[in-house]
């Protein structure tokens, strides 16, 4: 890692702590990600940002700051992107995926708290990331109910903005999304000093459609019969779209796509004949939380698609571009993000279909359902989920897990007794 220290320090972060997630992380990149065989040479852009993952992005972000811009920062993806950037903002995505946060969100969250969260409160409190110390402010939503308080406790830390989300689908569940996306496009331009006008607000729907378009051909080359790419690394293209700039993401995720479709030409597979294909599907997992899908891959399995809000749930559907005036366009975004289906909404039956649409369109040989700890609405809704794919003659595993690798050991052996099992 380069020498960021002085900035750091600017930033007000506990160094000396800090200093000890520095240690770890490369060790546990260079485990999971470098061992692996044949990987594409685009990743060669991740694995720069990954090294640097504290310095580089953050320093930007920093510059931008120094010409005026604000940066947002968002957990989860029904926040829509569109009208910050109209703003002449930026999102930066601030979900906590290491175990190494949880210890201090624990000291104001109960333990029986999901990770996610743990992680995410832990990160701002133990002053242990730069980009929770950058965000001018946190936007917030009232998806889970752990989340819903724990923006309580952040709030008394960061401005904090908090949108209220719809519980259902109907008609006027949309309308009041899009009055509740009208309020928060209010919120940004008088944060940021800028006005949104049709103008930026189409500019800004085109950049993140193209974004997603770019997101969604990488998926694309993971349908064919050969697999071009490994799951952990299809995953880390996708956590580290919440950080990076809208349009260089867009412009490294074609350019993977590029290669992978030329790997699917030339029947280039990562894995041997015969891997079995894997659907995950369930609660997002933030970066750096690569256990499961390391897990799999060195189980027999290969991960060839995420139904989660690090995988499909982020770049599917797009922003309909034909509205001219800012009402036409806030309806259209508010229709697209309620096209994301979260185990928050009632009922959710839309995400079962879209399971059992992947299910088929990857062509997986199994899924695994996975739900971190204590998140009671994935898990709840992994009931249906599981009898809906048995069903439909789909092998499922259902699984619980956290952050630690306590359970690893445990999990390595329900996981290669399931992958088994499909064969
Ligand atoms: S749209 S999945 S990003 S809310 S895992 S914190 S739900 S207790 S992260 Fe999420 Fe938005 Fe839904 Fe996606 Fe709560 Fe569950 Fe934890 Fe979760």
């Amino acid at each position: 890692m380069a020498n960021y220290r002085e900035m750091w320090e600017q930033l007000g972060m506990d160094l000396e702590n800090h200093d000890n997630l520095c240690a770890v992380l490369p060790t546990a990149f260079g485990d999971v990600y470098l061992s692996q065989e044949n990987r594409p040479e685009s990743m060669d852009f991740w694995d720069m940002v990954v090294a640097d993952i504290h310095g580089i992005r953050p320093a930007e972000l920093i510059e931008e700051q120094k010409k005026g811009r604000k940066v947002f920062g968002t957990f989860c993806v029904y926040v829509p992107d569109e009208v910050v950037i109209a703003a002449d903002g930026i999102v930066t995505g601030l979900c906590g995926g290491s175990q190494f946060w949880v210890p201090d969100g624990e000291a104001v969250l109960p333990k029986s708290t999901c990770p996610l969260i743990k992680a995410s409160v832990g990160a701002r409190l133990g002053k242990t990331c730069p980009f929770f110390r950058i965000a001018d402010m946190y936007v917030g939503e009232t998806t889970c109910d752990g989340k819903k308080k724990a923006w309580e406790i952040l709030g008394k830390d960061v401005p904090m903005y908090v949108m209220d989300m719809p519980q259902m689908k109907r008609a006027k569940d949309v309308t009041k999304w899009m009055e509740e996306v009208e309020d928060f496009a209010a919120v940004v331009e008088k944060t940021t000093g800028k006005t949104i006008t049709p103008e930026k607000l189409a500019e800004s729907i085109h950049i993140i459609n193209e974004k997603r378009k770019a997101l969604a051909r990488v998926y694309e080359t993971r349908k064919a019969d050969v697999i071009p790419i490994s799951g952990k690394d299809a995953l880390l293209m996708m956590q580290i779209a919440f950080f990076d700039d809208p349009e260089r993401c867009a412009q490294m995720a074609n350019r993977l796509a590029d290669e992978l479709e030329q790997r699917v030409k030339d029947g280039v597979s990562v894995f041997p004949a015969g891997t079995k294909r894997i659907l995950v599907t369930g609660t997002p997992m933030a970066i750096p939380n690569w256990k499961l899908h390391h897990i799999i891959e060195t189980s027999g399995g290969a991960v060839v698609c995420e139904e989660t809000c690090t995988g499909t749930r982020y770049f599917e559907n797009l922003v309909d571009e034909t509205g001219t005036t800012l009402e036409e366009q806030y309806r259209a975004i508010a229709e697209r993000y309620m096209g994301i289906h979260c185990a928050c909404f009632t009922p959710n039956t839309e995400r079962v279909d879209d399971i059992l649409r992947l299910a088929k369109e990857y062509k997986v040989d199994g899924v695994i359902d996975v739900n971190l700890k204590f998140c009671c609405l994935y898990d709840t809704e992994g009931y249906v989920v599981e009898k809906a794919l048995k069903e439909a003659g789909i092998p499922v595993l259902g699984i619980e897990t956290d952050y630690t690798d306590a359970d690893a050991e445990q999990l390595r052996t329900r996981i290669e007794a399931f992958i088994e099992m499909l064969g």
